[in-house]
């Protein structure tokens, strides 16, 4: 099992674009193994690669309240969006920090298991919103992007300070 650091916004690395991935192989396996250890140790529902300074297409997600139903997305494409929801998200990137996006409710999304194969998944609610922050991370979007100027300079102000006062 190994912890990797989880970037904290605004760290420049969180806008890069993530690649796709083209090799399925244990290196990949040990490395979605490590993102969901990470995940579940930050007590996290969601993880993008991006995250943990890994530019590559990959998103694992765990929604279960027992933690026992891990899910991974290699190389995820929205394929519809259906509908409007609010939703209140939160980052590990930005943590302690809880604001409203509104996203799309319903998606259909393609992606691949580890071993390569493709799948299609059409899901609503907390799954589809999470899904959606996590392919804007692949992309270089953090969810504080879509709210006003105001609160970002307050959310950063926040966090250096935070930041400041645990030295
Ligand atoms: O990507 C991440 O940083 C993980 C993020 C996923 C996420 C949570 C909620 C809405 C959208 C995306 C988190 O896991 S934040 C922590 C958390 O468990 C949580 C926060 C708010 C609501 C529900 C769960
Ligand atoms: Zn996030």
């Amino acid at each position: 099992m190994a912890l990797l650091p989880i970037l904290r916004y605004p760290d420049p690395r969180l806008y890069k674009k993530a690649r796709p991935v083209l090799e399925f192989d244990q290196t990949l396996a040990r490395l979605v193994a490590d993102m969901l250890d990470t995940m579940y140790a930050a007590d996290g529902i969601g993880l993008a690669a991006i995250q943990v300074d890994v530019a590559l297409r990959i998103v694992v997600v765990d929604l279960s309240k027992e933690r026992s139903d891990p899910k991974t997305f290699i190389n995820p494409v929205l394929v519809e969006l259906r509908g409007v929801r609010e939703h209140e998200e939160g980052c590990l990137s930005v943590p302690g920090i809880y604001d409203k996006v509104t996203r799309a409710d319903g998606i259909t999304l393609r992606a691949q298991h580890l071993d390569g194969s493709s799948f299609t998944l059409e899901t609503d609610g907390l799954l589809a919103t999470c899904l959606q922050h996590e392919i804007d991370h692949l992309d270089g979007k953090v969810f504080v992007d879509y709210l006003s100027a105001l609160k970002q300079s307050r959310i950063k102000t926040k966090l250096r300070k935070r930041a400041r006062d645990t030295f």
